[in-house]
């Protein structure tokens, strides 16, 4: 078995901020590490994203060539990545000949098949500028949500893609006029020609995420349409058509091919220029790609359908790892307005191994998470420092004064083995834990040792047992060390630098195997230049970070105007109690309804909800809601509908309003 394990493409585009490196980098690393530990033949790929509108945009508002905007950005994603230790065997660039050789190639392939069609079609084109206006060029409304802001190929706020011209309110972004639609012609990839190809896989992918599943399981059922492949730019790769002038490829069918011709140069690099075959090209390779949510369905619709299209018998992503966002301090990450945590910054103030900590204990695996300043300085300070750097500093402390910094082989008593046990059974649920990519559960379960051994090392006091049984001393020492020799293994993967500083202490060889985490019982720990680990996070640092972020989002939340007064008898009429939920299921043939079933403690009721895009039926039993329960019966889809619950209605999305302590059901609400 081999593993190509990749990280979705930064765009050559800005600099590097810890919401990227939450989302696909620093799993992918910790992911690779992890298998390294286990000695799996692994290569790790990424690269920049050099093509595609934001570039070009940013060079055309400096006055520059976009391969300047190119190299600067793709020189600093890089250092960051460095200064975070996150370790790729490739690195490359989109913009580089190879690549755009590659994915002319993939174009011709596909063309050649049948799999790509022409189409005359229509674009927005801003007349003072003289330009069509492909994807970022124009602004607008989403024509899917309705979310302002959206761009021409893509929304952020739902995550929709969609043809330009189907965008509402559309505005150059360059003079910001209203656009014309004009005449032009593109190419299309005909995803439709792989529904049964895709589908195939699909249903073999039962173990991948559920959000990436869902998404795609959704996406097939509503049917694939074709898709646009080419924009009307002059910064890309030519299209390699003879009747193609001044078209390019479409930024997300040279992305991906990313992969490949960073493998591609790596072989190339190591003087083995074969040896990306045997990953690309192999049935034994694990592809996983490592990415954010909003790139979902590029990487597991689109990009295994160009795969499939190729004459080379390329293998197709294993999984798909997508997590979920970072947030800074309760708002949404915004780099033009410099609410951003940049990675090059913070690693110069602090050790990058304290940010690849808080960023893992922190990960935004399920749903979205958020970056503040103040519980990073907590979990340094209260984790890192007070359980691990204390297990470890009273350990070396108490052998170096004691024993001469030499913990001997011992005779563990019963006691100490059920604690190795412990730690043993710890061991293996992490392992189990990085294969599926839990980050931030390992990084709890790994604190747990250290928990389990500083609690041990309370227990045994050995500071009063030093003059009455050194053995006992002794014994406690080595039952710490082995616990530390634990986690430097299997912390290793998320604060690769510390540990190898823990190892080193330990006396540990650097050869790190997962396997042979502690040493042989018959042997002895020699430490060495013992110091403290982890050092303190001051306030004063944490005020210096806090001024130098700039201001968050403003909030665009629409809210609907408020109503004409009323008098408070008005509002007494309705009779608004807590009502617990006993039954729900789905009424069928629909997607937003609910048939539930209620307890308002004086008669049990049945009503109709909408709420099935939101909650699933399991999750609602036992759950407390407020109703309206005087409402006018009315027949729905055949249930006599007695009352109304209530919930909050966002822009996209509903939340059911629950007590905040548990009440009897019938209470009333006022
Ligand atoms: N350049 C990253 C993004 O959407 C995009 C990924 C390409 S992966 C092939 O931010
Ligand atoms: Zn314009």
């Amino acid at each position: 078995m081999k593993y190509l394990v990749t990280s979705a493409l930064p765009y050559a585009n800005g600099k590097l901020h810890v919401g990227h490196v939450a989302g696909a980098y620093l799993p992918a690393d910790i992911f690779v590490r992890w298998l390294r530990l286990h000695h799996e033949d692994v290569i790790y790929i990424c690269g920049t994203d050099e093509h595609g509108t934001p570039i070009s945009i940013s060079a055309d508002k400096e006055g520059v060539g976009p391969e300047v905007i190119v190299d600067r950005f793709h020189k600093s994603i890089k250092e960051a990545f460095d200064s975070l230790d996150i370790r790729f065997d490739n690195f490359s660039g989109t913009a580089r000949p190879p690549h755009h050789k590659a994915s002319q190639a993939f174009f011709t392939a596909l063309y050649e098949k049948g799999h790509i069609k022409v189409k005359h079609t229509q674009q927005l084109y801003c007349e003072h500028d003289k330009r069509f206006l492909p994807d970022r060029y124009v602004e607008g409304v989403c024509p899917s949500c309705g979310a302002s802001g959206a761009r021409g190929d893509q929304c952020d706020a739902c995550g929709a893609a969609y043809d330009t011209i189907t965008l509402k309110e559309p505005k150059c972004k360059i003079c910001g006029n209203t656009p014309i639609v004009k005449d032009t012609k593109h190419w299309f990839l005909q995803l439709n020609d792989f529904k049964d190809q895709l589908a195939t896989w699909i249903s073999t992918k039962d173990y991948w995420k559920e959000n990436v599943r869902n998404f795609m399981l959704n996406l097939l059922e509503q049917g694939l349409i074709e898709r646009s492949i080419t924009r009307d730019l002059s910064w890309g790769v030519p299209v390699p058509l003879e009747d193609a002038e001044g078209k390019v490829l479409y930024v997300w069918f040279d992305a991906p091919i990313g992969y490949i011709s960073s493998t591609v140069e790596w072989a190339e690099r190591i003087g083995q220029p074969e040896r990306w075959k045997d990953y690309w090209l192999s049935e034994d390779t694990r592809m996983i790609h490592f990415i954010g949510k909003d790139n979902i369905i590029f990487h597991a619709l689109i990009w295994p359908a160009m795969l499939m299209g190729q004459d080379l018998n390329y293998c197709l992503p294993h999984d798909i790892p997508a997590n979920e966002f970072m947030n800074l301090e309760g708002q949404k990450i915004s780099t033009s307005r410099n609410w951003a945590i940049w990675v090059d910054e913070f690693t110069s103030d602090f050790p990058g191994d304290y940010l690849r900590y808080y960023l893992a204990v922190n990960a935004p695996e399920k749903g979205d998470s958020d970056f503040s300043l103040r519980d990073f300085q907590a979990r340094i300070n209260n984790e890192l420092n007070n359980v691990l750097g204390n297990l470890a500093n009273r350990v070396f402390a108490f052998t170096v004064k004691n024993f001469e910094g030499v913990i001997p082989a011992v005779n563990l008593s019963e006691d100490s083995k059920a604690v190795m046990r412990e730690a043993f059974e710890l061991m293996q649920q992490i392992d189990d834990g990085f294969r599926e990519y839990q980050v931030k559960k390992n990084t709890r379960l790994i604190m747990d040792i250290a928990r389990l051994g500083n609690r041990y090392f309370d227990e045994r006091k050995p500071w009063a047992m030093i003059k009455e049984d050194r053995e006992h001393v002794a014994e406690t020492l080595r039952v710490c060390a082995d616990l530390l020799a634990y986690i430097s293994v299997a912390m290793t993967p998320i604060m690769p630098s510390r540990m190898q500083a823990l190892r080193a202490m330990l006396g540990l060889d650097s050869e790190l195997s997962w396997d042979k985490a502690i040493i042989d019982s018959q042997q002895s720990y020699v430490l060495k230049d013992t110091h403290a680990l982890f050092r303190k996070v001051t306030d004063e640092e944490i005020e210096a970070q806090l001024k130098k972020l700039g201001s968050p989002e403003e909030d665009k939340v629409q809210t609907d105007p408020l109503k004409d007064s009323i008098t408070y008898d008005d509002f007494a009429k309705m009779d608004i109690r807590v009502a617990t939920i006993l039954e729900a299921k789905r009424v069928p043939k629909t997607d937003k309804l609910l048939h539930l079933k209620v307890d308002i403690g004086s008669e049990q009721r049945e009503l109709i909800a909408g709420i099935a895009e939101v909650y699933e039926p399991e999750s609602l039993i036992g759950k407390q809601v407020a109703m309206l329960v005087n409402l006018e019966p009315k027949k729905i889809r055949g249930v006599h509908s007695q009352g109304m619950i209530l919930a909050v209605n966002t822009q996209d999305s509903l939340s059911l309003l629950s007590p905040e302590k548990p009440c009897p059901p019938g209470s009333t609400i006022r």
